[in-house]
């Protein structure tokens, strides 16, 4: 049998009903092949971070709804990922410009201790460390791997805890 492994992805979502589209992708995750669904943070509403300021025609943007979810997978990471992109596909996700506001976003914070560093893949996620909207949901449901620190370094971020929502 495939070893399984303790993969967290963070969800985030500002365009069209982007609660449904959070609540949806986690029901999806759960019928994903070799995965379950072990754990959900709380939704978090978040300001728009790093939206592209070379595109000043586009405005930044509504504010975020985040998550953070534990899976416990037998798959590989490249395939999870895939999966992870054809779940973002049926939200209906489109992608006109970086950083753009979008229906549905997955992406592979880390796949247990695992350092990946392909063409399509770098885990852990390379900018997690720079934003309250994965740390604090990531912190809330993995204590341990996210220090006091790194959460401190973000604590200036616009982000809400939405009680009871997910
Ligand atoms: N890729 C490489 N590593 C990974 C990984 N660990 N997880 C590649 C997921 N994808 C990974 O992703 C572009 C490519 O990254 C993929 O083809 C994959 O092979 P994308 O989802 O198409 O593009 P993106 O969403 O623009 O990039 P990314 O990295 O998801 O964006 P960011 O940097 O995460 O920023 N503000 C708030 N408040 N809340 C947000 O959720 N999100 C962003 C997106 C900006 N500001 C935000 C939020
Ligand atoms: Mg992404």
């Amino acid at each position: 049998m495939a070893s399984r492994v303790t993969a967290y992805v963070a969800l985030g979502a500002n365009l069209g009903d982007a609660g449904a589209a959070i609540r949806q992708a986690i029901e999806a995750m759960k019928h994903l092949p070799l995965t379950q669904v072990r754990q959900c943070s709380s939704l978090y509403k978040t300001a728009p971070l790093d939206t592209d300021s070379a595109q000043e025609s586009q405005a930044p943007g509504a504010d975020y709804l985040n998550a953070v979810v534990a899976l416990e997978t037998g798959l590989p990471a490249p395939l999870l990922l895939a999966q992870l992109q054809q779940l973002e596909q049926q939200a209906g996700r489109e992608r006109p410009y970086r950083n753009a506001p979008r229906t549905l976003d997955l992406d592979l914070l880390l796949y247990g201790s695992a350092r990946i560093d392909s063409e399509r893949l770098t885990v852990p996620h390379p900018r997690m460390m720079q934003r309250a909207f994965v740390l604090v949901p990531l912190a809330e449901i993995a204590a341990d791997r996210v220090s006091a620190e790194q959460l401190s370094a973000v604590a200036h971020q616009g982000i809400e805890r939405l009680a009871g929502v997910l």
